[in-house]
């Protein structure tokens, strides 16, 4: 008989290199948030993957860079803790991109660490194989890799290989999550990073980054419908007035689009309200990042 395996497997890489796509094929439902835009998640999100005699916890880190001002600080933090408390890193880059600051200022930081590091290199369906040849080749004349795993994380290419190896390197361990529990964050979470990740993409630049929403309640109503009622949180009265649109219009469209999402997500009906609040310098207010969601 073989012995139960498991571990934690941390997911780093610069922004809109596939970190998200990956894991969201791994656990086969959208949780972490996918966009163009760099830097849409910003949690630490949990996909566990089991099988019955394997289970793998995986950490969707925020993407690894040079903070700006504080939350940029704190997400680094968040980031580099995650590291030191897992069993593979996942270094993912993109097949098309040539090797940048933001990879080198990670490969220093991978370079000290213990845990082996696996050079996933995403996006081979956009390049050809010499150029994936000499993309590998620069990569590994920087640090030792324990794996090379070139993969398309859209397309699916080398997906198993990936699955194997990474279940060959866990070690022995129990079953830490119920076989039917995905992510470890409450549905409130997913459900806010629904809302937001609808607000970005509906304003495009117009909003920064720096939108939160918190989900106030959720509960069933007399029409048996899930009622979520959110809050929108911007920095200023200009973005407010972007979100709500004339005479209401953004903010039902985008209402809309999210409740659709909620609703493939819970498997039920939702009636969704929508607030827009603005809480100035909101970024820079260390004791704020709890409230909304960013600590662990
Ligand atoms: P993250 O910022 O690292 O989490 O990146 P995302 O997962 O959000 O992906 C960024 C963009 O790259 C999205 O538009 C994805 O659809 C796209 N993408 C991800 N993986 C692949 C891939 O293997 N091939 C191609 N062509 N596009 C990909
Ligand atoms: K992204
Ligand atoms: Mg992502």
């Amino acid at each position: 008989m073989t012995e139960h395996k498991s571990g934690f497997v941390a997911i780093v890489g610069r922004p809109n290199v596939g970190k998200s796509t990956l894991l969201n094929r791994i656990v086969g439902q959208k949780i972490a948030i996918m966009s163009d835009k760099a830097q849409t998640t910003r949690n630490k999100i949990q996909g566990v993957y089991t099988t019955p005699d394997t289970q793998i916890v995986f950490i969707d880190t925020p993407g690894i860079h040079k903070p700006k001002h504080r939350l940029g600080d704190f997400m680094v933090e968040t980031a580099y803790s995650a590291l030191r408390e897992v069993d593979v890193i996942l270094f993912m880059i993109s097949a098309d991109q040539k090797r940048g600051k933001g990879d080198d200022f990670i490969i220093e930081r991978l370079k000290k660490s213990d845990v082996p590091v696996f050079l996933i290199v995403n996006k081979i369906d956009k390049v050809h194989p010499d150029a994936l040849l000499a993309t590998i080749q620069d990569y590994t004349s920087q640090m030792e890799f324990a794996e090379v795993v070139p993969i398309s994380a859209t397309e699916g290419n080398n997906f198993e290989t990936l699955m194997d190896v990474l279940v060959e390197q866990m070690p022995e361990g129990p079953q830490y999550f119920p076989d039917d529990q995905i992510t470890d964050h409450p549905e409130y979470f997913i459900v806010s990073e629904l809302i937001r990740e609808k607000v970005l993409l509906l304003t495009r630049d117009e909003v920064p980054h720096s939108v939160a929403v918190v989900v106030d309640s959720m509960k069933r109503n007399e029409n048996d419908k899930i009622h979520v009622q959110a809050t929108i949180i911007v920095e200023r009265d200009s973005q407010k007035g972007i979100i709500i649109g004339k005479g209401g219009k953004m903010l039902k469209i985008i209402g809309t689009k999210a409740r659709q999402d909620i609703e493939r997500l819970l498997g039920d009906k939702v009636y969704l309200e929508l607030w827009v609040k603005v809480q100035k310098d909101w970024r820079d207010k260390q004791t704020y990042l709890k409230d909304y969601g960013y600590r662990e």
